[in-house]
């Protein structure tokens, strides 16, 4: 029987409106794996599209919380990181991968910051610049266009069009340019080859390749995908599956979310409407 693989999911929990840790902890649930959360904040709801949501920042328990983890011997297959709460969080982020890292331990970094061209509004300058050097240290990025562009330091207006002309050649060259020179794989996110259709495309550090995947594209705004995205893309690796498979799962995995969300018409702010559909999560991991 195979162990079962253990992430710590350092997200904030936003107790309404479906993103970071109620996504990450049923989907990896449903994968097969144990997720114990490390909160970098509890807000009320996530900051996309609500008034007045309350923010609790865990700075001060994060380390804490580190300490009697470590204390207790606790060992993870994976670190998988998303947002974070404020600029001193990196520096805390950074010291905990430091502590449970060990050659077998994979380190996933969501380089949460924005969407559409923009910047989340807790997302200050100097986070956006610390969380450049927090995905150094990552063995998996999953930025979107906007991350990929602040990351690379570019303007997204440019990237947004390089790749809306060029589509696979400008998103290749963003995704090895994100890759610091073949030593991190990186999942970029919303990438389109073709109208119609939208996924990722995949450098693999391990193969030096890259490659996309694809699926439909649901032509509706939607929040909280990147979360679901990156949770099931995590939930594959620990699992073994080659990045381009785990990518492969969690697109179709967000397709399928999609066209359900869609048909309910749900609010935006809603977030993904995923629960009713864990069950294809659970049927397709092999529980052996
Ligand atoms: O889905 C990214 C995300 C995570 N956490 C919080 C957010 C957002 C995006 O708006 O507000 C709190």
């Amino acid at each position: 029987m195979l162990l079962t693989p253990r992430v710590a999911a350092v997200h904030d929990l936003s107790g309404f409106g479906r993103c970071s840790l109620t996504v990450a902890i049923p989907i990896l649930s449903a994968m097969g794996v144990q997720c114990c959360p490390l909160p970098t904040a509890f807000l009320s709801t996530h900051t996309g599209g609500f008034q007045g949501f309350t923010f609790l920042d865990m700075t001060e328990e994060m380390p804490r919380v580190s300490a009697h983890w470590k204390g207790l011997g606790i060992r993870f297959q994976a670190v998988y990181s998303g947002f974070l709460g404020s600029a001193r969080q990196i520096g805390v982020v950074s010291d905990f991968i430091r502590d449970f890292r060990t050659p077998e331990t994979l380190i996933v970094v969501d380089p949460v910051m924005g969407d559409d061209g923009r910047a989340y509004q807790t997302c200050t300058p100097d986070l956006c610049a610390g969380m450049a050097q927090l995905a150094e240290e990552a063995d998996v990025i999953t930025p979107n266009l906007t991350e990929a562009a602040f990351l690379l330091g570019q303007s997204y207006k440019d990237l947004a069009k390089d790749c809306a002309h060029e589509g696979g050649t400008a998103l290749r060259r963003a995704a090895e340019a994100l890759s610091l020179g073949g030593r991190r794989s990186v999942v970029l996110t919303g990438a389109s080859l073709e109208p119609g259709k939208t996924g990722a495309m995949c450098f693999d550090a391990k193969t030096g390749r890259t490659e996309a995947v694809q699926t439909d594209f649901i032509v509706h705004p939607l929040h909280g995908t990147g979360d679901v995205f990156s949770s099931v893309l995590t939930g594959a690796l620990v699992r073994g599956a080659a990045l381009t498979e785990a990518a492969a799962q969690a697109a179709e995995f967000v397709r399928a979310c999609a066209v359900r969300t869609v048909k309910q018409d749900l609010p935006l702010r809603d977030g993904v409407d995923f629960e009713p559909l864990l069950h294809l999560l659970w049927e397709e991991t092999r529980q052996d």
